[in-house]
């Protein structure tokens, strides 16, 4: 199987968990939406998004699936499987509408639209992005507050999924020191090498830089 990626959050994400799992797959940088490209990978994608994973019965995309789809191949409970599952199914549903949607529109403004030259940064979406991102990190403390990971007393890719742009915050400049438990949390999985570097040995060129505003 082949695991199409690129440096971008959604797919670190997707390489992060292959490496975790030490997934048997080949890694292949890609960029569909670059020009030329779109014809490539549109039947792998019609979305023409990233991560795909290819094998010989058809391709997978979006990281949740991908994930679902290794940790089971791997006989593994990094995507739970026992009685934890419906927590971690919890935080990846409510993760993607709130957390990890209020890290996204900050994101998209201070880094993806700088980095590809998308347009100025929108201080009325930063406005809104950093309303959510507070209101979501207030519930994820109060949470972390009394346990250590998200599902369980290990590690899983509920935690991987939650913190999907987080290792963008360089960029992002999200206020997660004002939340010392989520910022504990996070120094966690920043202790994890796959999730640290998972881009270790692999063959892709860096993400434009943001230039400084
Ligand atoms: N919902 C999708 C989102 C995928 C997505 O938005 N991917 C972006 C990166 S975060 C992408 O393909 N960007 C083009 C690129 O990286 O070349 C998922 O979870 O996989």
């Amino acid at each position: 199987m082949k695991l199409y990626f690129s440096r971008n959050p959604n797919p670190r994400l997707a390489v992060a968990v292959a490496r975790t799992l030490e997934a048997k797959v080949e890694f292949e940088f890609a960029s569909p939406f670059a020009p030329g490209q779109a014809d490539r990978y549109r039947p792998l994608n019609p979305n023409l998004s990233l991560p795909i994973l290819a094998g010989p019965t058809g391709s997978l995309w979006e990281a949740d699936a991908i994930a679902c789809r290794l940790s089971r191949d791997a006989h593994s409970d990094f995507w739970r499987t026992g009685d934890d599952e419906p927590e971690m199914i919890r935080w990846l549903s409510w993760g993607k509408e709130n957390f990890v949607r209020a890290c996204d529109t900050v994101h998209f403004e201070r880094g993806t639209k700088q980095r590809y030259g998308l347009g100025p940064i929108d201080q009325e979406k930063i406005g809104e992005g950093l309303g959510e991102f507070g209101r979501a990190a207030g519930i994820l403390e109060a949470e972390l507050v009394h346990r250590q990971w998200l599902a369980g007393n290990a590690v899983s890719y509920a935690d991987f999924r939650m913190a999907t742009f987080l290792p963008f915050n360089d960029v992002a400049r999200l206020p997660l020191g004002d939340y010392p438990s989520v910022a504990r949390w996070y120094r966690q999985l920043e202790a994890i090498d796959a999730w640290h570097d998972p881009f270790k040995g692999l063959d892709a060129p860096p993400l434009p830089p943001v230039k400084p505003v």
